[in-house]
């Protein structure tokens, strides 16, 4: 079949909206209709060539909701009509790290997903007779993508997919951040470094744990506004700080921080954030995805003396049991995602998209198709 998509022909050139060829779903896959994606950082990380692991000509896009429309031989857990979120981190059940029960790094898949390829080491597009490859398994920048049945979670069916593909990532990984990864409990003092699409989820998933303190910390101040309409009790901007930002954080937080979130990528920031969690027992969590090739520092004093410092991915998010419960969140009301969607474009668009986010000028950018 053929299916409209925007490609990435190479890096640090704009997306082409093209038709390119899909194959259908061989055994374990299944063919989804893609409705809504949001655009998000790792796009354009990839897109930029920044990326040492990009790889070229593929059809990105990692945020995203939509309908099953077939499915191959041998899938059993979904069927067509079902309502579903592609998954970048699959859930098979049955790997070393799924049987763990300490991991969410599904290991099943993930050598031929960080090399563009379905499982059996092909792909399923094609443009003019040549593969196009998957990117971080879901390739949702196309209006129709295959998915391994093992990286897909099945959602409930009145839930709007212009809002729910954002669960597909920023979502998850904020908020769980706060219940899986830092498991923080209600009572607790935190701060979030960066409030953008991420930090902002970290903040509604401490406010729904009930966090008695959230401070949140970022250099542009047009950022405050939006962070307290999720919970933010208190915000710093580090360029209005006289003197060093770590006493001034400990002593505004009693001591220190019971759990920090660096949520903007850059590891001095990162050094902050663990710096300013409290003696003992303070907790640290590395969200922010930094520049190929960085390197984090701290004396050993800090974690000699307690501090913790982990990090996460998807916030420890099991895709396909943990999803359909923030789905189920959001339609009742629990969590806001319609705030944080500020523009909404068509796919011939996509690249304004890109723009707007690089630009700090966005929280989410979503493509309908
Ligand atoms: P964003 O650009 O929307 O937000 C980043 C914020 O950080 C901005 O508001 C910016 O002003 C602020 N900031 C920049 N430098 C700062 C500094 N020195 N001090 C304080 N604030 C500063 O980005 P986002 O979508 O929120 O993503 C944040 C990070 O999370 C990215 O690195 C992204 O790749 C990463 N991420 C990680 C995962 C994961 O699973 N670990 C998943 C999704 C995104
Ligand atoms: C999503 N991310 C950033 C913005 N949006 C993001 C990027 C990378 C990861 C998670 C979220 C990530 C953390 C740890 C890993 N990845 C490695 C997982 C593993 O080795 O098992 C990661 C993931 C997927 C891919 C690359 C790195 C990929 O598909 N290419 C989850
Ligand atoms: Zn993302």
């Amino acid at each position: 079949m053929k299916t409209r998509a925007a490609v990435a022909f190479a890096a640090n050139k704009p997306l082409e909206i093209c038709d390119i060829e899909l194959e259908g779903p061989k055994a374990g896959e299944v063919l989804v209709e893609v409705k809504a994606t949001g655009i998000c950082h790792t796009d354009y990380y990839t897109l930029s060539g920044a990326d040492p692991e990009g790889l070229f000509p593929a059809i990105l896009g990692h945020e995203g909701a939509g309908v099953v429309v077939d499915v191959g031989p041998g899938v059993t857990t979904l069927k067509k009509g079902d309502h579903v979120i592609p998954l970048y981190t699959p859930e098979c059940r049955q790997c070393k790290s799924c049987l763990s029960r300490k991991t969410n790094l599904c290991t099943a898949i993930r050598s031929t997903q960080g090399q563009g390829l379905m499982p059996d080491g092909t792909s399923r597009f094609k443009c003019d007779g040549e593969p196009v490859l998957h990117y971080m398994g879901c390739s949702t920048f196309a209006n129709f993508t295959v998915l391994p049945e093992i990286a897909v979670a099945k959602v409930r069916e009145d839930a709007p997919f212009d809002k729910i593909c954002y669960i597909g990532c920023g979502v998850t990984t904020g908020i769980g951040a706060v219940i899986w990864t830092a498991k923080a409990e209600a009572g607790c003092r935190a701060v979030v470094f960066g409030l953008g699409g991420i930090g902002l989820n970290v903040i509604q998933g401490l406010r729904m744990i009930g966090a008695e303190q959230i401070v949140g910390v970022d250099i542009n101040p047009s950022k405050k506004e939006m962070a307290e309409k999720f919970g933010m009790t208190d915000f710093v901007n580090p360029k209005e700080v006289e003197g060093d930002l770590v006493p001034y954080l400990v002593n505004l937080t009693d001591g220190g921080a019971d759990y920090t979130f660096d949520a903007t990528g850059n590891v001095n920031v990162m050094r902050q954030a663990l710096e300013c969690c409290h003696r003992g027992w303070g907790q640290s969590i590395i969200i922010g995805v930094a520049p190929s090739g960085a390197e984090i520092a701290t004396r050993p004093f800090q974690l000699v003396t307690g501090r913790v410092w982990k990090g996460t991915a998807f916030g420890g998010a099991r895709g396909r049991t943990d999803v359909p419960r923030i789905v189920d969140w959001y339609m009742n009301g629990k969590i806001n995602i319609d705030d944080l969607i500020t523009y909404k474009l068509p796919l011939e668009c996509i690249n304004e998209g890109f723009e707007l986010m690089h630009e700090g000028k966005s929280i989410r950018s979503v493509v309908e198709f």
